[in-house]
């Protein structure tokens, strides 16, 4: 049996009886402040440079969470959807469905109305946060669940909550729906700020849902995943170990010295859990962005705010070394971040080279991480160079095995799938028992990532290929199942099948083949290779005015039978073979 485990250093007991509201502001231990930190402002919001320190946060989060529970009745265990671009009041959000015991399941605030429906209705999410930019889609999926008018909470920005243009005077509703400011002052005016604050009992934290985050894992749909409190929870205390921050020897990260870049997405696992409720509790002030609008903009953004600490994906990365209006910034920028991560999907070789030409010095590596494992698995450990193709190594108190096809645990060395464990897996899928039995192994308490690496002997360890369905499209998922499943909808197809091909800016791009249906066959008979192209383009069309702009398919190829095993299982690996053959696009 051959464990690799981590060579950081173990955080020793994670406390089970904490929820994240309480463990984030009142178990603030020593290393993260000295006192005068505490008037440090943790978080910006980026487009007015409006700031918030810690207890002002605490403030608005304990407003928020009464007037939740007077108005809207939250309380423990109802689950609450968040469908925002990235604002200062999203961690506010979070946290005060915690407090109350609540769940919060976290959307892609680009998804369309029925994608946006389909995780409202497997979460029954009863009431929905709608950043103001969403409010069209979220208005429309939030009134297709039956949702209740006034469980509507519309977060404002600080751009229109104050000053010229300010929305309604300070209105707190809006017809039916409450603005988040509204709830705050309602919460302001409470006589019993701390009621209905949930409380764990020991060991509870295992198990007591926090998120529920969508991911289609290794086959299949998006499915919840179950994250209980204690998966966050341990995974920012693991990533505080790693990089030395608990035993203080050799931080790599400071309060006071770092300012974070909150420019990947909230909802996903790596924005959440690195990018918002590590960098808060590290006491490390964090730069938020609505979203990415372009590379030139996050490098300014970076230079006017002094932002130290980036967490890109491998798309970003290549913009910052190929796109020439990155050039000139470059020496201004090797000389500021101290700090880079990239992850969500492979970096390649070449761009890692060229990265460390653009940013001569700058301490960068991979992360690898995932929603079932509540984040980071590895990352690149402090005070060594790049490994050029590495993801890292295992952060603290993270083990791992490969195993073989066959189910043999591999030496060191050896390929195989990644089987991870450690205090940040997650509880499996909600309402799926089967998918999760796939995944989560009851012996030894593993987790099958569905990805296949190698170790070496100092512990880096190299992804190298994906044995899942999963896409990832500039670090986002997209599951074949979800877009053949679409297609079939389309009168044209008898049969679809859907895999990732390669592409250098996006990583991967999804791309269909399709048997026809008969209707279509005899449409082609008659009218000949014209009408197969109006078919392509039709289909094409269908994706991308029905679905999210990353899912929108890169090519469609007809063939004359989906190719299936013996039991009907779409055989990828073939689809895969035929796409080497076709010409290039
Ligand atoms: C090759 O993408 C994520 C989480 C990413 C993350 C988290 C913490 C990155 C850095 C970090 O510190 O989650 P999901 O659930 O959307 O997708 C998980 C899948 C993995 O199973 C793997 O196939 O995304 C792929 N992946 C990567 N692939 C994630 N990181 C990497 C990577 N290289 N560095």
């Amino acid at each position: 049996m051959t464990i690799i485990k981590s060579s950081g250093p173990s955080v020793g007991t994670y406390p089970d009886d904490k929820d994240l509201y309480t463990f984030i502001f009142e178990h603030w231990p020593s290393y993260r402040f000295d006192p005068r930190t505490k008037s440090l402002p943790l978080l910006i919001d980026e487009p007015t440079g409006q700031s918030w320190t810690f207890e002002q946060c605490r403030d608005r989060v304990d407003h928020l969470a009464a007037g939740l529970r007077d108005q809207l009745g939250v309380r423990r265990d109802t689950v609450v959807c968040i469908f925002s671009p990235n604002s200062v009041d999203y961690l506010i959000a979070i946290l005060a469905l915690h407090k109350l015991g609540a769940v919060a399941s976290c959307a892609n605030p680009a998804y369309n109305a029925s994608e946006l429906s389909y995780q409202i209705d497997a979460s029954k999410s009863t009431a929905i946060f709608l950043g103001e930019e969403a409010l069209k889609v979220g208005g429309e999926a939030a009134e297709k669940a039956k949702m209740r008018k006034d469980h509507v909470v519309i977060m404002q920005t600080p751009r229109t909550t104050q000053g010229k243009g300010a929305l309604k005077g300070g209105a707190k509703r809006e017809g039916e729906a409450w603005y988040l400011e509204g709830l705050v002052a309602e919460g302001r005016d409470s006589k019993e700020l701390h009621k209905g604050r949930v409380t764990l009992k020991p060991g509870e934290a295992r198990k007591k849902l926090a998120f529920l985050s969508f991911s289609s894992g290794t086959t299949g749909l998006p499915k919840g995943v179950m994250i209980q409190h204690y998966a966050p929870l341990s995974n920012i205390q693991q990533f505080a170990s790693f990089n030395g921050m608990i035993s203080g020897k050799g931080t790599r990260f400071l309060p006071g010295r770092d300012v974070s870049l909150g420019g990947l997405p909230f909802y996903h696992i790596y924005g959440l859990v690195v990018g918002l409720l590590w960098t808060f509790y590290s006491g490390i002030t964090n730069v938020v962005l609505p979203r990415f609008s372009g590379i030139e903009p996050m490098i300014k953004t970076t230079l006017k705010y002094g932002i130290t600490l980036w967490w890109l994906v491998p798309p970003q990365v290549v913009l910052l070394v190929k796109d020439p209006k990155a050039k000139p910034y470059l020496p201004q920028l090797a000389k500021q971040v101290r700090f880079l991560m990239i992850g969500a999907a492979p970096l390649s070789d070449d761009v890692s080279k060229q990265l460390d030409k653009a940013l001569p010095g700058v301490d960068w590596g991979q992360g690898y991480g995932m929603t079932e494992s509540c984040t980071v698995l590895s990352m690149h450990p402090p005070g060594i160079k790049p490994v050029y193709g590495s993801a890292g190594r295992l952060v603290s108190d993270v083990e791992a095995q490969v195993v073989s096809p066959e189910g043999k645990v591999q030496p060191v060395g050896e390929l195989g799938e990644l089987w991870a464990r450690g205090p940040s897996v997650t509880l499996g899928y909600l309402n799926n028992q089967k998918a999760t039995d796939e995944m989560w192994v009851k012996e030894g308490g593993w987790l099958r990532t569905g990805d296949e690496v190698k170790f070496n002997e100092k512990g880096d360890m190299f992804i190298l290929d994906r044995l899942k369905e999963l896409i990832k499209v500039k670090g986002f998922q997209v599951a074949p199942a979800e877009l053949e499943g679409w297609l079939l909808n389309h009168e044209d197809v008898a049969d679809a099948g859907v895999i990732g091909l390669p592409d250098d800016m996006s990583g991967e791009i999804p791309v269909a083949f399709v048997a026809l249906s008969q209707t279509a066959k005899e449409r082609v008979a008659k009218d000949g290779s014209g009408e197969e192209g109006k078919i392509k383009e039709g289909l094409m069309r269908f994706v991308a005015d029905n679905k999210i702009r990353y899912k929108h398919l890169g090519a469609v190829h007809i063939i004359d039978a989906i190719p299936k095993n013996p039991s009907g299982k779409l055989l990828r690996r073939e689809l895969r073979e035929q796409a080497k053959k076709l010409p290039a696009p």
